[in-house]
């Protein structure tokens, strides 16, 4: 147990944060053990499903005039989500469980957060099992029995959430840490360096997390911001900011295993940065004409999955006929999920608004438990 914050005590004031008010520069060397072979393969096999189960969406789903909203996904960029998210502390109880704000490209973050792929479906489909019970049907969803945070729309939004997520964990006294997703584009947003600079300023647990995918819809990062890397702004905060490889599931795994025994040891805030690239249009109505071929080719051969699969090959920890048969155990699993959701009824259009807005005031203690509350 990490010696900072520790066990739920009575709320108390917020402590002033002590000490220098730059720790900055890299990640101190933690001592961050690799992972053993058996989280290898699990990480692996999170990667693949989750490209597959994008895969049905995008490139099936959507085509079929069968998903109601928009769709993004986060091809090429799955070692970021996993190797991250593979950190979140789950199923241990309200007081201990991490929280986590992903952004629209992690579809990974939820499925390791244990959301099942037939509820993803059904939420894209609009129907009323999925996530936010066919008020949306795409990445704006969230779970807060699954410590999922709803995506904000409005880039930069989550992250004075993500930070206030922590802020309650410092008052409660517990050594849980707030996981903060995003992408490169929202870090030229006013609320992100609000965010930021309060987390810094109250020394809060919340790992950054940014996938430098290059380009923010169409604006390619050198249009956006001046610095060459999206870790240069940390220094801005006082606070660590490190760049790595994004599409080596390895480096993910180590820097974000180093920010968050950072947090949960009271020490504060990080800001990671991992390069890499969208190898997709920006969502599925984009056909990324304005994105050079060279790009999509240079970044296909720097494949994350592809990347993990020859290493563990070559250690002899998978064979081929071994990942045959993960491959099909996946594809058959999606066959019956999409199958579930396509069976799943609509919303009722009378039930449309309940849960969109707040209904009473403080106290409303006559709403109707369950299902129905916003904030889900
Ligand atoms: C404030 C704001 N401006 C514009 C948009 C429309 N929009 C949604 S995602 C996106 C690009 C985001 O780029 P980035 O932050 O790099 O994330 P990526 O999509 O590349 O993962 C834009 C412009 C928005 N949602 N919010
Ligand atoms: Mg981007």
């Amino acid at each position: 147990m990490a010696a900072g914050r520790k066990g739920r005590g009575r709320p108390r004031a917020v402590p002033r944060p002590e000490g220098p008010a730059r720790p900055a520069g890299r990640l101190e060397d933690e001592d961050m053990p690799a992972p053993d072979d058996a989280l290898l393969l699990k990480m692996l096999h999170s990667m693949k499903l989750t490209r597959a189960l994008e895969y049905r969406i995008e490139r099936k789903l959507y085509r079929q005039g069968k998903i109601v909203g928009g769709v993004y996904v986060g091809r090429g960029q799955e070692a970021i989500s996993v190797g991250a998210a593979v950190h979140i502390r789950r199923g241990e109880g309200e007081d201990r469980d991490d929280i986590v704000s992903p952004s629209h490209r992690d579809m990974a973050v939820f499925l390791m957060q244990g959301v099942p792929p037939e509820r993803i479906l059904a939420q894209y489909m609009g129907r009323s099992t999925g996530l936010t019970r066919g008020r949306d049907g795409n990445m704006h969803m969230g779970d807060l029995r699954h410590r999922l945070v709803a995506f904000i729309s409005h880039l930069g939004d989550s992250i004075p959430v993500a930070a206030g997520c922590a802020l309650t964990f410092v008052m409660r006294g517990t050594d849980q840490v707030s996981f903060c997703f995003f992408g490169e584009g929202a870090t030229s947003r006013g609320d992100w360096h609000e965010g930021l600079n309060f987390a810094a300023v109250r020394r809060l647990p919340v790992v950054f997390i940014c996938n430098n995918n290059q380009y923010a819809y169409s604006t390619h990062v050198t249009r956006q911001m001046r610095v060459e890397h999206v870790s240069d702004r940390a220094a801005g905060y006082g606070i660590p900011g490190e760049t790595a490889d994004g599409n080596d599931l390895l480096a993910v795994y180590d820097r974000v295993g180093r920010a968050v025994r950072r947090a949960r040891r009271g020490d504060g805030p990080s800001l990671l940065e991992f390069v890499t690239f969208r190898m997709t249009g920006h969502s599925a109505h984009d056909d990324a004409g304005y994105v050079p071929k060279s790009e999509f080719e240079e970044w296909g051969r720097k494949d994350p999955i592809e990347r993990l699969q020859s290493a563990l090959l070559r250690r002899g920890l998978v064979d081929r006929p071994a990942l045959a048969g993960m491959e099909a155990r996946i594809e058959a699993d999606l066959d019956e999920a999409v199958a579930w959701a396509e069976r799943q009824p609509y919303p009722e259009p009378e039930e449309c608004l309940d849960g969109v807005y707040h209904e009473g005031g403080p106290g409303a203690g006559d709403r109707p438990q369950g299902e129905s509350t916003a904030w889900r």
